[in-house]
C-alpha cells in the first residue's frame, strides 16, 4: 500500500499557533512588546542559571521556550462549539477538563483543547481555553432571545475550513497543500473584526447585562482574546511590565513563588480599549470602543493529585479570606504576603510532595536500576529507597477555575462584579460539545502508573 502523505496533526498545530502568533502581534502591538519582554527575561534567567539551562536543554526545546503555550476564545452557540471540536481535532487538540465559571460571576463554562500525549506536548503544547456563553444565566428574557437570534445568523467558520475538516475526518488527515489551506482558513475564525454585528444600542444592552455577553454576541466571530507565552520567571515579567509601557493586572494568579512550583501561575496585561464601529442603519457606521483583548504569561509546575488540589484550593481560599486582591492593585503586597503565609503548610520539596501524595510523578530507572534485575515486584517506595528508581514531577498542562476567573475579571473591566447562581452543568456542556471531556486527574494518574509499570517491567525482565 502506498504510504500516505498526510501532514501530522502536531505539525498542523505548530503551523497554526505560529500563524496565530504573527496575526495577534500585528493586531495587538502591545502583545509583541510582551513577547519581547518574555524573551529577555527568559534569556536573563537562563544565563544566570546554567544548571537550569542544561536541564531545560535536555527536556524541552530551548529554542522554543518563549513561544505561545495557550490562547483563549469565547463561543456563542452549541453548534459553534461542536464544530470547533472537530476543527481542533485535525490539529491533535482534544477537550480536557470542565471549568464552571458561573461561580465567579462569568456566564460561561469551558474546556481546554490541547494535545494529550507526551510526544505531542513536546512537539508543540499549544492549547486553546474555549468558553461557551451561557445565555441561560441571563435573567432578561427578551435580551436572551435577541442574543440567540443574532448568534444564529453568524457563520464563524469559512466554508473551506469546514470542508477541509470534513475531508480530514473522512480521509484520516490532510496533505501538505490542504494543511496549509486549512491553517489559513481556520485562522479567519480567530481574526479581529472592528465592525460590530449590532447597533450601538444593542451593544449597550448586551454590555449592561454583562461585558462578556457583549464581547461574544456583538461580533462576527470569536476573535482570539489573548495568547500566552511561557516565562521562566513570572514575578520578574510582572515587575518589568510597567517599564515596557504595559499595565499588568493587579496580582499573579495561582500559587505563590515557591522552590518547587505547583500547578500554574499566570498574569496578564490589562485588556486594551479598541476602536470599533456599530451598525447605524442604512449602511452607516457609528464609532465606539470595545475592551476585550490582552496578553498573558504563564509558568507551570507539578500536576497535583485530588488530595494536593484540595489542599491547594483550601490554602488559596484561606489566604483570600485574609486579603481579597483588589482590582486596582492597592493591596497586592498584602495579598502576596497572605498567600505565601498560607502556603507554608504545602510541602516545598519534591520528596515531601511525593511522600504526602500531593503530586503526580513520572518514575524512571537510576543508573543503578539500569544495571540491576530483581525477581520480585516491589512497591515504588521500596524501589526508591533501594536506589533503583528516581522520580520527576509531571507538569500540569491544564487550567485553574479561580485563576481563569481572575484573568476574565481583570480583562472585563475592574468595575462591579456580578453574581450568578453557581450552576455547573458538565452534562449540558458535553452534549453541546458532542463529546465528553477527558478528566485531567485520571489522565495524570495514568501517566504515573504507566511509568511505574515500565520501571517494574525493566527491572524484572530477564537479563539480556
Ligand atoms: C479566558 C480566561 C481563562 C486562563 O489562562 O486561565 C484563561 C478568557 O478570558 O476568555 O485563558
Ligand atoms: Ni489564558
Amino acid at each position: 500500500m502506498k504510504e500516505n502523505s498526510f501532514v501530522s496533526a502536531d505539525d498542523i498545530r505548530s503551523a497554526f499557533s505560529a500563524a496565530m502568533s504573527v496575526m495577534y502581534r500585528e493586531e495587538v502591538p502591545a502583545y509583541g512588546t510582551l513577547m519581547e519582554l518574555v524573551a529577555k527575561v527568559n534569556d536573563d534567567t537562563l544565563n544566570a542559571d546554567p544548571a537550569l539551562k542544561e536541564r531545560l536543554d535536555a527536556t524541552d526545546s530551548l529554542d522554543r521556550i518563549s513561544e505561545e503555550r495557550h490562547g483563549a476564545i469565547r463561543l456563542g452557540t452549541p453548534a459553534e462549539l461542536s464544530m470547533m471540536r472537530r476543527v481542533f481535532a485535525v490539529m491533535g487538540m482534544y477537550p480536557v477538563g470542565y471549568y464552571d465559571l458561573s461561580t465567579a460571576g462569568v456566564p460561561v463554562h469551558s474546556t481546554a483543547f490541547r494535545p494529550v500525549g507526551e510526544t505531542a506536548l513536546k512537539r508543540n503544547p499549544f492549547r486553546v481555553f474555549t468558553s461557551l456563553l451561557r445565555l441561560d444565566l441571563i435573567a432578561d428574557e427578551s435580551l436572551r432571545a435577541a442574543s440567540e437570534a443574532i448568534l444564529a445568523e453568524r457563520r464563524i467558520f469559512t466554508p473551506v475550513a469546514i470542508e477541509l475538516a470534513e475531508k480530514a475526518e473522512r480521509d484520516g488527515g490532510l496533505d501538505k497543500a490542504d494543511a496549509e489551506r486549512f491553517v489559513s482558513e481556520v485562522l479567519e475564525t480567530f481574526r479581529w473584526h472592528d465592525r460590530a454585528n449590532v447597533s450601538a444600542d444593542m451593544y449597550k444592552r448586551l454590555h449592561d447585562a454583562h461585558r462578556l455577553i457583549a464581547d461574544v454576541v456583538s461580533f462576527k466571530g470569536p476573535h482570539i482574546n489573548h495568547l500566552t507565552p511561557r516565562t521562566l520567571d513570572i514575578d520578574q515579567v510582572q515587575a518589568l511590565m510597567p517599564e515596557f509601557g504595559i499595565a499588568p493586572k493587579a496580582v499573579v494568579e495561582g500559587p505563590p513563588t515557591r522552590k518547587c512550583p505547583i500547578l500554574l501561575r499566570q498574569t496578564s496585561f490589562k485588556a486594551l480599549e479598541e476602536a470599533v464601529s456599530f451598525r447605524d442603519g442604512g449602511g452607516d457606521w457609528k464609532a465606539g470602543s470595545h475592551t476585550a483583548r490582552f496578553g498573558e504569561i504563564e509558568q507551570r509546575g507539578i500536576a497535583l493529585t485530588p488530595k494536593g488540589r484540595a489542599l491547594y484550593d483550601e490554602l488559596l481560599e484561606a489566604s483570600r479570606k485574609i486579603v481579597r486582591p483588589a482590582a486596582d492593585g492597592s493591596n497586592a503586597r498584602d495579598y502576596e504576603a497572605a498567600l505565601a503565609k498560607a502556603f507554608e503548610s504545602f510541602p516545598d520539596t519534591w520528596a515531601g510532595i511525593r511522600e504526602a501524595g500531593l503530586g503526580y510523578f513520572s518514575y524512571s530507572l537510576t543508573e543503578k536500576g539500569l544495571k540491576t534485575r530483581i525477581s520480585d515486584r516491589r512497591d515504588i517506595n521500596t524501589l526508591i529507597a533501594d536506589g533503583l528508581v528516581q522520580f520527576d514531577a509531571i507538569v500540569y498542562e491544564d487550567f485553574l477555575p479561580v485563576s481563569a476567573a481572575g484573568i476574565f475579571q481583570s480583562n472585563l473591566g475592574d468595575g462591579a462584579q456580578q453574581a450568578f447562581v453557581a450552576s455547573p452543568n458538565q452534562k449540558r456542556f458535553e452534549i453541546d460539545l458532542g463529546a465528553t471531556v477527558l478528566n485531567e486527574f485520571d489522565h495524570y494518574a495514568g501517566i504515573e502508573e504507566a511509568s511505574i509499570e515500565s520501571c517494574l517491567r525493566a527491572l524484572t525482565a530477564a537479563m539480556a
